[in-house]
């Protein structure tokens, strides 16, 4: 299959949290789930950071399907919303609980063959369901098909230079984009040696002796917190920042610790990377780069005119290219692209003359980034209201010096006694772990304007 071409040709190791894989056994071992998934057109991964994912994925794309990576926090509520809405035939994981009657994944299990008989999937098959929140709503299924990931990882190895000669080295949770498409396929495709550490722990990336490194910011600015890992990592080729904006002070801490001037890059679950910085070119702190290969991008005002690009006009960004999202599940293709193809990425953005583009904030303050997570307020909102002494609530992104925003809460109790802590342990335990609030406010009345909507511009508070 073109996907996963250059696990074949180049054979390259898979580590994750310390246990190894050669490329022959890796294909031995997903062919025989290709076996096991035979015929099921969508398979959903209980996607925890280990070499059964790996396995698991793989083996699913080999069988045709689109995979569905489930979050290994996710709790009852969004599980059963992700399996229902993508109609995962077969759940594939080796967890009991969370999963009526998972399909067990065996990482040394052989099988007679390398996958090599699987017939490759058409281009405009699907390859991917990557759930992903929205402002209002429940996460929803962002489709991707093999000639898109395939497009997407093929522009960012160019602006990367990334070869079969890297190694590259991450701990970024496998059921998002970054983790799973960039940090796992584009490894299998490129044929690089994988090191996923488990956790993005900065003593784990020092150790790991890679030569290209993805992060977070959050996982950025740790590393920097610990001179001596951050040292650790001089001699690798290149550290490539996304999911959020890098602040410059930790671009800077980064630069002077490690010698890299990371190179920063910006995507979306729909769009995949779209903007970069390149690995033969120049790195500005606070600035994402210029359009990888096959994008084209646009500035577009409240009243839809073509924005100059000055590097001072602040316009909605509008993105194009091979890499983007056929549709969201369930719905038509019309709906994720304006009549004439461009995808709406919601985010506010300068471009300079020389063409390069700095991400100024979201049009909405109902998707919150907390350490690279994008979290729709409008579902953290609705889990809270199922709470039975919530009357009502809002929630939005507070600015934080670690996670970028921290998703805080403001809540107005229905008179029944509770506790921060337990609200936070309620929507951590019903959506996902990472969702959750990490801070409670209770208050008496939410401000509301003469319309009744809530004003959540007057609920920013303080520094964190
Ligand atoms: C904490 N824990 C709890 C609770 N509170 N468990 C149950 N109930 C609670 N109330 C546990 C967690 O399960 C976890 O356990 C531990 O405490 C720490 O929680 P966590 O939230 O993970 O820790 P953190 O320190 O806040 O995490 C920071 C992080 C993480 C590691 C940077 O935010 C992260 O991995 N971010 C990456 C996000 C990402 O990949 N985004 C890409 C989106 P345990 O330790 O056992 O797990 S794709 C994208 O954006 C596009 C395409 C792009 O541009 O890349
Ligand atoms: P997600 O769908 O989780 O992939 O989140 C996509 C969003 O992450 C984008 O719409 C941006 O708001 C944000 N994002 C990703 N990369 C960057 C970056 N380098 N700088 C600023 N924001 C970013």
């Amino acid at each position: 299959m073109r996907l996963l071409e250059g696990l074949r040709a180049h054979a390259p190791t898979v580590s994750v949290a310390g246990r190894a894989l050669s490329a022959e056994r890796l294909l031995s071992a997903a062919t025989a789930v290709a076996h096991d998934v035979h015929g099921a057109a969508t398979v959903a991964v209980d996607a925890t950071p280990t070499l059964e994912t790996v396995v698991a994925v793989t083996g699913a794309l080999l069988a045709g399907a689109a995979v569905v990576p489930v979050p290994a926090d996710a709790g009852p509520a969004e599980r059963e919303h992700i399996l229902r809405d993508s109609g995962a035939e077969v759940t594939l994981g080796n967890r009991p609980g969370p999963f009526a009657a998972p399909v067990p994944v065996d990482v040394g299990r052989a099988s007679t063959g390398s996958g090599a008989g699987c017939p490759a999937p058409p281009g405009d098959a699907v390859a991917f369901v990557m759930y992903t929140s929205g402002t209002t709503g429940a996460p929803k299924g962002v489709e991707l098909t093999h000639a898109a990931v395939e497009a997407g990882l093929d522009a960012v190895a160019e602006a990367w230079a990334w070869t079969p000669e890297d190694r590259l080295v991450h701990g970024l949770p496998m059921f998002h984009v970054h983790g799973l498409i960039l940090g796992v396929l584009g490894a299998l495709r490129h044929g690089s040696a994988l090191t996923h550490t488990g956790r993005p722990h900065p003593a784990a990336y020092a150790a790991a002796g890679g030569t290209l490194y993805f992060g977070v910011p959050t996982v950025w600015s740790r590393v920097c917190a610990e001179p001596a890992a951050a040292r650790a990592l001089r001699p690798a080729r290149l550290l490539v920042s996304g999911s959020a904006p890098l602040p410059a002070p930790v671009f800077e801490r980064l630069y002077a610790l490690t010698g890299h001037r990371p190179v920063e890059r910006y995507g979306m679950t729909e769009t995949l990377i779209t903007i970069s910085s390149r690995a033969d070119g120049e790195r500005r702190p606070g600035q994402v780069g210029v359009p990888v290969a096959g994008v084209r991008t646009r500035l577009v005002g409240d009243d839809g005119t073509e924005l100059p690009r000055d590097g001072e006009a602040i316009g909605e960004l509008w993105v194009d290219g091979p890499m983007l999202l056929r549709r969201y599940r369930g719905q038509p293709e019309s709906a994720a692209r304006t009549p004439d193809g461009w995808f709406r990425t919601g985010d506010l953005a300068r471009v300079g003359a020389d063409g390069w583009h700095r991400i100024v904030g979201r049009s909405s303050t109902d998707l919150i980034k907390c350490g690279g997570y994008r979290i729709g307020a409008g579902e953290v909102e609705d889990a809270l209201l199922t709470h039975p002494a919530v009357r009502e609530a809002a929630v939005v992104g507070v600015p934080h010096a670690d996670l970028g925003e921290a998703v805080t809460a403001f809540v107005v109790t229905a008179g029944v006694p509770v506790g921060e802590r337990d609200l936070i342990d309620f929507v951590a335990a019903h959506l996902s772990v990472h969702k959750r609030p990490r801070v409670v406010h209770f208050v008496d009345v939410l401000p509301r304007n003469a319309m009744g909507k809530v004003q959540k511009k007057r609920l920013a508070g303080p520094m964190l």
